[in-house]
């Protein structure tokens, strides 16, 4: 494949298309320097005290690490003098970002889970940074949090960063699903993979096991014949893997297929699910989708979801279709 990079892909896109313009290419290209950004602190980690609690604590009440913290804010101050957007939310802000005043504003919204699986930093393993744009609604100046519940089918882009062994960026505008290598000599993103595909079958689940006993019945069966192997109705053996991380789980997924899960469980039966709907599930399930997978909150396709909150909760069975498909089929029985 010859070497194209991140801006020279949408450039391309962008003269040959009509799905992306100069303020979306503009956007893409301030996250992904945002993205390359959080990969140099990360990968610096406590030789430069980066590791740690940061001794506070995000809107969903949970201890935010050094990495939350300054990778929210690279994301904002990346974002905030483009003229590219009217304004931002983040998992780690009660509310949507405002655009300073002395800069201009654009017709899109950005959110973002900015380091995503931060428990894992300190043990040295792979997170990530999660995006999603939206147009911001006819007419709104200051957008509040309703100007950001929109379903996600109302996406116009939505991507990941995963900081791994290399750092990816993972790209979806409508049309197919990209993937972009860091080369961290040039420090430009190398166009690595296009039109990722998932496989309609797999041979792989991912799943916090240790919830087991508060799944809901139709979660509980799947797991269970997926268990059973070759000796139960499903006739074959199963795989497990959980790294804890979405954005790494999804990525092996959209890489070699597999089936995602963390559904609503009873261990706090007034949340709908532990992953945030506008900035996990709604991107992660864009990006799915648009690789031939599906996404699902167990009942409803997760993209059609009506948001209440701009930080509700959501449960998520996403991947490979015929697997999502299955476990759709056991919650209607
Ligand atoms: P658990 C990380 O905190 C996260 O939001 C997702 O990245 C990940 O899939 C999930 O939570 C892990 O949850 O309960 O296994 O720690």
């Amino acid at each position: 494949m010859r070497r194209v990079t991140l801006m020279q892909y949408l450039i391309e896109q962008e003269r040959q298309k009509d799905w992306i313009n100069a303020d979306l290419r503009l956007l893409i290209e301030v996250v992904s320097r945002a993205c390359k950004a959080i990969s140099i602190a990360i990968g610096k980690g406590e030789l430069a005290g980066m590791l740690g609690g940061a001794g506070s604590e995000n809107v969903q009440g949970e201890a935010q690490k050094k990495l939350d913290v300054i990778s929210n804010e690279i994301l904002l101050e990346a974002n905030e003098w483009g003229g590219h957007l009217a304004a931002m939310a983040s998992e780690e802000m009660d509310h949507p970002h405002q655009i300073p005043h002395r800069f201009p504003r654009g017709e899109y919204l950005l959110l973002f889970d900015p380091l995503d699986g931060s428990s894992n930093i300190d043990v040295n393993i792979s997170v990530g940074t999660i995006f999603s744009v939206l147009r911001c609604p006819e007419g709104v100046t200051r957008p509040d949090d309703n100007a950001f519940l929109q379903p996600g089918a109302s996406q116009v882009c939505a991507g990941y960063a995963v900081y791994g062994p290399s750092t990816l960026l993972v790209l979806t505008l409508g049309h197919g699903v990209a993937c972009f290598t860091l080369d961290r000599e040039t420090g430009s993103f190398i166009l690595t993979q296009t039109d990722m595909r998932i496989p309609e079958d797999t041979g792989e689940f991912a799943i916090n096991a240790s919830n087991m006993r508060f799944w809901e019945p139709p979660v509980k069966r799947y797991i269970d014949e997926l268990l059973a192997g070759k000796t139960g109705p499903r006739g074959r053996d199963f795989n497990m893997r959980w790294v804890a991380s979405m954005v790494a789980d999804v990525h092996r997924i959209l890489t070699r297929g597999g089936i995602f899960l963390y559904p609503r469980d009873t261990k706090d039966p007034a949340k709908a699910g532990k992953l945030r709907l506008m900035y996990e599930a709604n991107p992660m399930a864009f990006i799915v989708e648009q690789a031939g997978g599906a996404a699902t909150n167990g009942r409803e396709r997760i993209l059609d979801l009506r948001p209440t909150g701009l930080h509700q909760r959501v449960a998520v069975i996403l991947g490979s279709k015929n697997e999502v498909e299955r476990v759709s089929g056991y919650h209607a029985a």
